[in-house]
């Protein structure tokens, strides 16, 4: 018979990091409001989460790579939102902030959870980010200790 893995939504203990970019703050900050309510409805201490705020999505990666790589944490999470109507270069801010996250948890090895929004108009961010689509932020909070619990229990498989 197969034997299953998965991870579990105990926080307790677990350390995260939160990079939270500024730009259309309006809206990532309903992001934070999101992931920070469900890390402590899953028992994440608030002394044990850092947040860490960056000017654009795209100083997203290189932020989160130094939380990844210092060792403090279980789980970095990456909140921003990249909204077309508004950049010409739309395109490359959301592609070069999924790139750069992705090499991050590939490197590392943490968890690094991809929360940034990536939309055509400021209503369907907002939509997601607390509005009628719920709030994507704290659905990354549910996926951050979700995997810190995976690969912990795959590192002593
Ligand atoms: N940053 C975002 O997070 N979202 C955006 O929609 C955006 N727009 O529209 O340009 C944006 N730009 C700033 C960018 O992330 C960097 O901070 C900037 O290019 C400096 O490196």
């Amino acid at each position: 018979m197969s034997r299953s893995v998965q991870g579990d939504l105990e926080g307790k203990g677990l350390r995260v990091g939160v990079v939270v970019a500024c730009f259309n703050e309006l809206i990532t900050s309903r992001l934070l409001e999101g992931a920070e309510s469900g890390l402590a409805r899953y028992g994440v201490a608030e002394d044990d989460v850092t947040v860490v705020r960056v000017p654009g999505s795209f100083e997203i990666p290189v932020t989160a790579k130094r939380l990844a790589e210092s060792g403090r944490y279980d789980a970095v999470i990456c909140l921003g939102a990249v909204i077309r109507g508004e950049t010409d270069h739309y395109a490359h801010i959301a592609g070069q902030a999924a790139r750069g996250i992705t090499d991050v948890t590939l490197t590392t090895g943490v968890p690094v959870v991809f929360g940034v929004l990536t939309t055509d108009t400021v209503e369907q961010a907002m939509d997601r980010a607390g509005g009628n689509k719920g709030n994507s932020g704290y659905d990354d909070a549910l996926v951050a200790i979700e995997m810190a619990s995976l690969l912990r229990t795959l590192a002593s498989d």
